[in-house]
C-alpha cells in the first residue's frame, strides 16, 4: 500500500494524477502547509527538507518500506514500478528525461519561488516576483514550440514529462498563455483525462 503525503499544491498534484493514472491503490493524509504540518517533527523524520509530496510504500520486493521524496524521483519510481507513462528505450525516451528534468529543475522551481516571494513578501517583491514570472513564460513558450512538433512533450505518447508539466502550466495566470495555441491544446487534453480530473482534486 502507498501512503500519499501532500496538500493541495501543484508539487502534491504531480504525484496524485500519477497515482490515479497508473492505478495503484493508495492512501492520502493531508499536510496542512497552511498549519505548518511540513514542519511538524514527525513529518520530518520523513521528509527532512520540509516539504511534500512524499510517499511511503510498504509493497516493496525486500519487504521493507520505502520512503521518497522529490516529486520527480517519485514520478520515474512509479512509472518504473507500473511500466506506466514511461516511453520504451528510444529518442523519445530521452526527450522524456528532458522535459522532466527541466520542469523538475527549472519550471517548478521557478513558479514555486515566484508564489513563495508574492506570499511571504507582498508588494515589497513585486519587481522579483514578475521577473520569475517573465522566466516562467520563456519556459512556456519553448514548451509550446515542442507542443508544435509533437501530441506530448515526449513524442507522440503521454509520459511522466507531461504529468509532471500539467500542475503547474494549468495553474500559470499570464495574459500570453492564451496565445500558445500548441499549450492551450495539450492542457485541453491532459484536463480532459478523468485521472487527472481526480487528481487535481486531491487532497480534498
Ligand atoms: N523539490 C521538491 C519541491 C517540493 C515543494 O516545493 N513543495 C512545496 C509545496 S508546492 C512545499 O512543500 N513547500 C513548503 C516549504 O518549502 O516550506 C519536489 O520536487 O518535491
Amino acid at each position: 500500500m502507498i501512503t500519499l503525503y501532500t496538500d493541495a499544491t501543484p508539487n502534491g498534484r504531480r504525484v496524485s494524477i500519477m497515482l490515479e493514472e497508473v492505478g495503484l491503490s493508495y492512501q492520502v493524509r493531508k499536510i496542512s502547509l497552511d498549519k505548518g504540518e511540513h514542519r511538524y517533527p514527525d513529518y520530518l523524520k520523513i521528509n527532512p527538507a520540509g516539504q511534500i509530496p512524499t510517499i511511503m510504500d510498504t509493497d516493496v520486493d525486500d519487504s521493507g518500506v520505502l520512503i521518497l521524496t522529490q516529486t520527480a524521483a517519485i514520478l520515474i519510481y512509479l512509472a518504473e514500478k507500473t511500466g506506466r507513462l514511461i516511453c520504451k528505450p528510444s529518442l523519445d525516451r530521452a526527450r522524456m528525461w528532458e522535459w522532466l528534468a527541466l520542469d523538475a529543475t527549472d519550471i517548478s522551481s521557478t513558479r514555486f519561488n515566484a508564489f513563495l516571494l508574492s506570499l511571504r513578501i507582498g508588494d515589497s517583491m513585486k519587481e522579483g516576483v514578475e521577473l520569475l514570472r517573465e522566466r516562467a513564460m520563456v519556459f512556456y513558450r519553448l514548451m509550446d514550440a515542442r507542443l508544435t512538433e509533437t501530441q506530448y512533450l515526449a513524442g507522440n505518447e503521454i509520459s511522466i514529462a507531461d504529468i509532471s508539466a500539467y500542475p503547474w502550466a494549468a495553474s500559470m495566470e499570464h495574459p500570453q498563455m492564451q496565445s500558445f495555441e500548441n499549450l492551450q491544446r495539450w492542457m485541453k487534453v491532459m484536463g480532459r483525462r478523468p485521472a487527472v480530473q481526480r487528481g487535481m482534486t486531491i487532497p480534498e
